[in-house]
């Protein structure tokens, strides 16, 4: 129903040849009051239309919001696998959940699934991802390497990885890796990501890999002001979140190749050039236990290490990492 006014309510801006339609107009044409009106355009204005309201005239349109197309993806995509089914979506609960679908229906390693907006986007241990409209990349992969179930957690360090290169490709930004999955920019967070699994007990079936990335938000919700940023916050430009996610793929479909034939230990060099982690003081908070030390390093499986007071080294599979100064 929302969705059928938001409809004619474009279509009649699409339509028409006038500039400035009035709110008049629009509640007869829609059939609803002129203050419904008002709170649809509100709306719009929320999802990044750009609009004007003059007295007596009414409404304008002045931009449309910049959305993605899976054509634009597409167009110059030179990857072999990944990309090559792309699902968009205008506005999903969570793209993990399609991608789990597609995958149970069998679809091809390498198919993603793209939303403008989740309206439950989900991190780690179900924690909320906040997933603004039109204004970040909010992208589930599909994957089917034969590996072992332990060594799926090397599959986030890679990932971690090529967004960093895809940052880097795109913007005079740097962006430093924190063990196992944020991305920060000045020390806020500009990406996670989320990876599951689905396998046997001595083989994978599938992996989703959810990667979230803060490209164009200009604000944040106040609990989320001090911990996260955006590139455009961060470096002052926009960027064609088309052409990271093209990026993004290519990086992603080169180091992924390279770890399939080689192993994880050149993605691991790679890795640490990257990481802010190493050598610093931090709390490794589990689920169960804190554990405060010093982080030594990754092994070639990409469990960190930590040592503490005594000298005695932790082996951290999963875990939320503290910086200390
Ligand atoms: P995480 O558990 O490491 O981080 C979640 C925490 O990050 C939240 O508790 C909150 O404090 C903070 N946070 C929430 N939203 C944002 C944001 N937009 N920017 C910065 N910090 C934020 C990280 O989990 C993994 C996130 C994966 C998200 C992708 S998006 C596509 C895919 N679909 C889906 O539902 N999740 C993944």
């Amino acid at each position: 129903m929302q969705s059928e006014v938001r409809k004619r309510l474009l279509d009649a801006f699409t339509n028409s040849d006038e500039e400035f339609l009035s709110g008049q107009y629009l509640a007869e044409l829609i059939g609803c009051s002129r203050t419904a009106v008002w709170k649809h355009m509100e709306d719009l204005r929320k999802e990044g239309f750009e609009l004007e309201a003059v007295r007596r005239k009414g409404y304008r349109i002045v931009k449309v919001p910049e959305k993605i197309t899976d054509n634009e993806i597409r167009l110059g995509l030179t990857t072999k696998r990944l990309g090559q089914q792309i699902h968009y979506e205008e506005s999903v609960h969570s793209t993990q959940a399609i991608a789990l679908k597609l995958s149970m229906d069998g679809a091809p390693e390498g198919t993603i699934v793209i939303a403008e907006e989740q309206t439950s986007g989900r991190g780690r241990l179900n924690r909320e991802w906040h997933s603004a409209k039109y204004t970040g990349i909010w992208m589930s992969i599909l994957l089917r390497p034969n590996l072992l179930p332990q060594q799926a957690p090397q599959l986030t360090l890679i990932t971690a990885v090529a967004v960093v290169q895809a940052i880097e490709e795109l913007t005079p930004l740097l962006p430093q890796i924190k063990w196992p999955n944020d991305i920060l920019i000045n020390g806020k967070k500009i990406t996670g990501i989320l990876t599951e699994l689905q396998a046997e007990s001595d083989r994978i079936n599938s992996v989703t890999i959810g990667i979230g990335i803060n490209v164009n938000q200009d604000s944040f919700p106040p609990e989320l002001e001090s911990i996260a940023s955006s590139l455009l916050i961060e470096g002052g430009e926009k960027v064609n979140r088309a052409r990271l996610i093209q990026t993004l793929l290519t990086k992603l479909e080169t180091l992924y190749d390279l770890y399939l034939k080689e192993g994880f230990y050149p993605i691991k060099l790679l890795w640490e050039g990257y990481a802010v982690t190493i050598g610093k003081k931090i709390t490794a908070r589990m689920l169960k236990e804190t554990i405060e030390g010093k982080a030594i390093g990754i092994t070639d499986d990409g469990v960190l290490l930590l040592e503490d007071d005594k000298g005695v080294i932790h082996s951290i599979y999963s875990a939320d990492i503290e910086l200390q100064n």
